[in-house]
């Protein structure tokens, strides 16, 4: 429904003053995602520059920051900056999903990926909520010194399976260019699955009895809030700092596509 109030009151505001809005604006509006009903979606465009200011999300940060830039041609994105092992997080919160199955999508721009320390390991989006403590991470992913590489991985921690991050080198991270990363939870067979610039990785994918962690079932909670940010867990890292820019964020009953 805040969707929704939001978009009306943009198509109101745009409608009373079209004859006077300058063309720039009108395009920036035109230009932004956020254009149909969606469980959560967040595009940037009307937010101001700066440090976030939203009824819409919160933050969680610890050694890290969050800024709505202008990129290029006037979109707007979220700069994501961490040091070493800190965090920055947008936060959905209250978050309900239909039969808690949803689909998330977002466009990512990584600056650089870290090289150390060895298996170091990052999040971009995390779910968690009721009846099941895993704190479930369909996007993530971890440096293999042993490959090497730095590979894609879905994740979970704080629940019977254990903290795993079940990297695959068929999904290798791309860095300093725009991709689109969508993911898939689905209660009915606690199935994690993800797409990337709309191309499905099976690879990238957990249920109820396939996945990384402990010889034990995989239970989705009922998810009430989802991150995404980014989050590195050991320090001393390489390089000292992270940079990231996430755009056209959105949660959905529907695959939406890229
Ligand atoms: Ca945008």
């Amino acid at each position: 429904m805040r969707n929704v109030l939001a978009a009306l009151t943009a198509a109101l505001v745009l409608g009373a003053t079209a004859g006077s809005v300058p063309s720039d604006a009108a395009n920036a509006s035109q230009r932004g995602s956020c254009t149909r009903h969606l469980l959560f979606c967040e595009d940037f465009e009307r937010l101001p520059l700066g440090g976030p200011a939203t009824l819409n999300w919160g933050v969680d940060t610890r050694n890290g920051t969050l800024t709505v830039e202008r990129a290029r041609r006037g979109n707007q994105v979220l700069h994501v900056h961490t040091v070493d092992n800190g965090r920055a997080f947008l936060r959905v919160d209250d978050f309900a999903a239909p039969g808690n199955r949803f689909y998330g999508r977002m466009r990512l721009r990584v600056d650089a990926f870290p090289t150390a320390p060895d298996w170091a390991h990052f999040t971009l989006v995390e779910a968690t909520g009721t009846g099941s403590s895993e704190v479930v991470r369909p996007i993530g992913g971890q440096y293999a010194p042993t490959v090497p590489g730095i590979f894609w991985g879905v994740g979970a921690d704080g629940g019977p399976t254990g903290d795993w991050t079940n990297w695959r080198e068929s999904a290798p991270v791309v860095e300093d260019t725009w991709q689109c990363f969508e993911w898939k939870l689905d209660r009915t067979d606690n199935r994690v699955a993800v797409w990337i610039d709309g191309v499905a990785n099976p690879e990238l994918t957990a249920t109820t009895n396939e996945h990384g962690g402990n010889d034990v079932p995989f239970i989705l909670p009922t998810v009430n809030t989802v991150k995404i940010g980014w989050q590195l867990y050991q320090g001393g890292t390489t390089p000292g700092e992270f940079d990231l820019w996430i755009d056209d964020i959105a949660l959905s009953t529907t695959r939406l596509g890229c």
